[in-house]
């Protein structure tokens, strides 16, 4: 998508779907950011950056309940649809646990694929599953029920496209890094096209550790949120692919509507925010607006002045300039011939016919 126009229409499968293969095989880092709505996800692409996380956390947050399973599976595959259906880059998916066990998975993994999701991220927890930051309960799912689930989840996809991306908490839930290892490589031999390693300490250190240990080609993915200091090209050169930064705009967009409102009850008017909030012209143009004016243009506009561009027979003859007064001269003179209703014809070659009663 172009930075100045938005489109409006949504493409039955997503055009990122086929792009994360790609970015996968490119040199570097490929950097997503999260959204919860197709606003964000157009704020995120047009950054630049290279695809949308469609993140639970934002998504619950969103809609004000906790991030531990309270939404169903179709409320958060409502939301990665209409992601996928505003922008071009891939989209990928947080799916939690994966709803339930294999058979669940295997439901979604057909709704998201449909959907035009690029790929869809399950994590090793047991449901109902709690945010990695939250502290307690952090329980993983034992290791063979979760690569039953991935093995599932490759059999239920019906294209090479999407990709299943194994999410490792064992550092998550304090279990050390030779089980993060251990489960990782079972993941990936389960079939998993990525593994995700997620950590939740100040310091790289765990994560450049897991890299450093890594063996196997399958592609890792990081989310570095509490480890934000190290840059996604030091993560890429120690070995990851994918860096997801999964909820930088949800928690700027909590600090900049509190201060915003904060301002306008304190100043008791908005000059005071009106030069560091959007104008509305950007607004319109994250949603379309450009391309709704063009197809309004194309669609619209012409059609409705050729039906109102009536031609009646006889009318080339008739030294009358003004339409209404034609309309009006010719329907009396039909009228004093006793006809009372009279279809009029397009100018157009094609003999649309468009019934008026003048009566
Ligand atoms: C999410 O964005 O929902 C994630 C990433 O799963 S995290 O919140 O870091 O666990
Ligand atoms: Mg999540």
């Amino acid at each position: 998508m172009s930075a100045a126009t938005t489109e409006t229409n949504q493409a039955s499968v997503a055009p990122g779907a086929r792009r994360l293969r790609e970015l996968f095989a490119r040199p570097g880092a490929v950097r997503i950011a999260g959204a919860h709505n197709p606003l964000g996800a157009r704020l995120a692409e047009r950054a630049g950056f290279d695809g949308v996380w469609s993140s639970g956390l934002e998504v619950s947050a969103s809609q004000g309940v906790p991030d531990t399973d309270i939404l169903s599976m179709s409320e958060l595959l409502a939301v990665a649809s209409s992601l996928a259906g505003a922008v071009r880059v891939p989209v990928v998916a947080d799916c939690d646990a994966g709803y339930g066990n294999a058979h669940n998975v295997m439901n979604m993994i057909r709704r998201y694929e449909a959907a035009g999701i690029a790929a869809v991220s399950i994590e090793d927890k047991r449901f109902p599953k709690v945010n990695s930051f939250i502290p307690g309960r952090q329980e993983l799912a034992p290791v063979g029920e979760f690569c039953g689930k991935i093995a599932a989840a490759k059999a239920a996809q019906r294209t090479p496209d999407l990709m299943v991306i194994a999410r490792i908490e064992a550092l998550i839930a304090g279990w050390g890094m030779d089980e993060a290892l251990r489960r990782g490589e079972a993941y990936a031999q389960a079939g998993a096209d990525a593994v995700l390693i997620h950590a939740k300490g100040s310091s790289p250190e765990p994560i450049l550790q897991f890299l450093a240990e890594w063996r196997l080609p399958t592609p890792v993915v990081v989310v570095p949120t509490t480890y934000h200091t190290i840059t996604a090209t030091e993560l890429a050169e120690a070995g990851a692919k994918l860096v997801i930064y999964a909820n930088h705009g949800l928690r700027a967009g909590i600090t900049a509507v509190t201060d915003t409102f904060a301002s306008i009850l304190r100043d008791d008017r908005t000059t005071g925010v009106e030069s560091s909030i959007a104008p509305l012209a950007t607004v319109f143009d994250l949603q379309g607006m450009a391309a709704q004016k063009r197809h309004e243009a194309e669609f619209i506009t012409p059609f409705e002045s050729r039906a109102r561009s009536v031609v009646v027979p006889g009318a080339a003859d008739a030294p009358v300039e003004d339409a209404a007064a034609l309309l009006d001269h010719q329907t009396s003179a039909l009228r004093r011939s006793g006809i009372e209703s009279v279809s009029l014809a397009t100018s157009a070659d094609a003999p649309a016919r468009l019934p008026q009663d003048v009566a």
